[in-house]
């Protein structure tokens, strides 16, 4: 088995109350198309507008996957897709969830160390790019991948193709039923920040998400009239199911492409789509906080704000509702399960100091000390889950598995939390080696062992330092070779970037060190180094 699952009686009591409903994606896209086929589903404003109706959005699912089957991408395959927010993003997803092959979301800023990763250890089948992105040709990438990567048997790239295969050249006509995927079957794999080393996968079944957005689509009050804006990358959880766009399409409600985050890409759009809703991480809260008073653009149409990936101070959160004339909800969420949201009918201040509490009263909390002792009530330790959308284990895994679950199935988090007399959890900081630089997360082995690769370096150690925008940025501590000559902090910079890394994860700072400070056993102790950069 690729990874563990629910134990039968857990799923039995899911499915009996209601939270597992029996659906796929696949299935929820054709009734929503028969019910409501004139309906826009999805809107790509950028370069021209185009838009999808419902009928259309499922029409075009059904010949992409046509066209995949056609060219042997079967049930279970796994396929990495890397697509910005654009409409193919969402005709291709939908292809592969009706086929039953499990695309493995990468994101538009992760490069050649990234990707091959998902490429050889996902098994991936088949890679999906744009032609050019951000400056980023991705046909490189792509072709440097099937050369490394024996099993990849196709490219496919939105745009202009270059030497791989069109994606415009794939659709074709259904050749008749096929068999698709069972509701209680993996969905898709969704990337774990990763702590140690390269990111793991996460199975996500099409019974359990379906539950978190149904759940997220009741708690944000999302309905067919509700225009969301994916204002962050698609591919990421938050913009997907909290509620994302996944849920707004499983309301029958209108997704709107939000190319870039920027107020001068996003309030425009708002202005022009009658944007409803959107979901952003603290520091672009922060920028739209400030950029709307001045900004000259109608966001009058704007009813709600999701903010979460990252503690957002209560200061900011102070701020946001007056100035953009929404309501604020603050959600904390991990992509392994687990969603936590203020409510509609929270106060001001429930809102604004704490991360909100679990979607489901299935969703089973502990907050322990050290020893998994529970701590007693509201005082803070690590936060430990187990529930019906949350995974019992990362895919091929099985070593993690055991130190990232308890033994009775209970995910450690790595999250440090307390929990309010109202049941409201407030995230108080972090257990795990994880860097959250402003939502997007890093996990320091996979750049300290790019930096150990430099010829010059004895040892690294890669922490987090605070920083007022993006919460935290990174530091990386090197100590070079005895006979090394001086390196500039600017030169491993450029070495970790060369080695092609998402540009987020190259260190923002760069300090020589003639020693680590060390704990009793030896080891380099990241709290300690912590405080240091902190008084620094
Ligand atoms: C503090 N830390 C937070 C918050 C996440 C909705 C929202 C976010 C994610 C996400 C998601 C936080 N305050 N409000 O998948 O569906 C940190 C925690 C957590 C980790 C998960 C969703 N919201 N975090 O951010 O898988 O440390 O998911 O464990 O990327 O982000 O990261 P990720």
């Amino acid at each position: 088995m690729d990874a563990p699952t629910w134990p039968a009686e857990f799923a039995a009591r899911y499915r009996a109350a209601g939270h597992w409903r029996g659906e796929t994606f696949g299935g929820v896209l054709r009734e929503r198309a028969a019910a409501h086929p004139d309906r826009i589903a999805l809107v790509d404003p950028a370069p021209e507008r185009r838009t999808w109706t419902y009928r259309e959005l499922d029409e075009r699912a059904d010949r992409l996957a046509a066209g995949f089957l056609a060219r042997g991408i079967a049930k279970g395959d796994r396929v990495v897709v890397q697509l910005p927010n654009t409409g193919e993003f969402l005709e291709v997803v939908f292809a592969l969830f009706r086929i039953g092959a499990l695309p493995v979301y990468a994101l538009p800023a992760h490069r050649e160390t990234e990707i091959s990763h998902f490429c050889s250890f996902a098994e991936a089948v088949a890679y999906v790019v744009p032609d050019v992105h951000a400056g980023f040709d991705h046909r490189e990438l792509a072709a440097k991948m099937r050369e490394r990567t024996p099993g990849l048997r196709h490219v496919f790239v939105a745009g202009d193709p270059g030497g791989h295969t069109a994606l415009s050249e794939v659709p074709c006509e259904p050749a008749g039923p096929f068999d698709g995927p069972e509701p209680h079957e993996l969905a898709f794999l969704q990337l774990s920040g990763g702590t140690t080393g390269l990111s793991k996968l996460i199975p996500r079944t099409h019974d359990d998400y379906l539950y978190s957005l149904w759940g997220s689509n009741e708690i944000c009050g999302v309905d067919e009239d509700t225009r969301f804006l994916v204002a962050l990358p698609a591919a990421h959880n938050f913009p997907m199911s909290s509620p994302g766009w996944l849920g707004v399409l499983y309301a029958g409600g209108t997704v709107v492409l939000c190319p870039k985050p920027d107020p001068a890409t996003a309030f425009p759009l708002i202005e022009r789509e009658r944007i409803t809703m959107t979901g952003l991480v603290p520091p672009l809260a922060l920028v739209w906080t400030e950029a709307a008073a001045t900004a000259g653009h109608d966001l009058s149409s704007l009813e709600l704000m999701l903010v979460g990936g990252a503690k957002y101070s209560e200061q900011a959160a102070r701020r946001l509702e007056p100035a953009l004339g929404c309501r604020l909800m603050q959600v904390f969420g991990m992509a392994e399960g687990l969603v936590n949201y203020t409510r509609l009918d929270d106060d001001t201040e429930t809102v604004v100091t704490t991360q909100g509490r679990p979607i489901s009263p299935d969703d089973e909390i502990r907050i322990v000390d050290d020893a998994d002792r529970d701590v007693p009530e509201g005082e803070f330790g690590h936060l430990l889950t187990r529930g019906p959308y949350t995974i019992r284990g990362y895919w091929r895994a099985p070593d993690h598995n055991l130190r990232a679950f308890t033994e009775d199935g209970f995910y450690r988090t790595g999250d440090i939390v307390r929990r309010t007399p109202t049941g409201h959890l407030v995230v108080e900081g972090r257990a795990k080696d994880q860097i959250n630089r402003g939502g997007e997360k890093i996990a320091p082995e996979e750049v300290e062992n790019i930096i150990l690769a430099h010829p010059s370096v004895h040892d690294v150690s890669v922490v987090s330092v605070p920083d007022e925008y993006l919460g935290e940025r990174s530091l990386a501590y090197v100590i070079l070779r005895a006979d090394a000559e001086p390196l500039k902090p600017v030169a491993v910079k450029r070495f970790v970037r060369e080695r092609g890394i998402a540009a987020y994860k190259v260190p923002d700072l760069v300090e020589f060190v003639d020693v680590f400070p060390q704990t009793g056993v030896g080891k380099i102790s990241k709290k300690h180094l912590r405080s240091v950069a902190e008084q620094s």
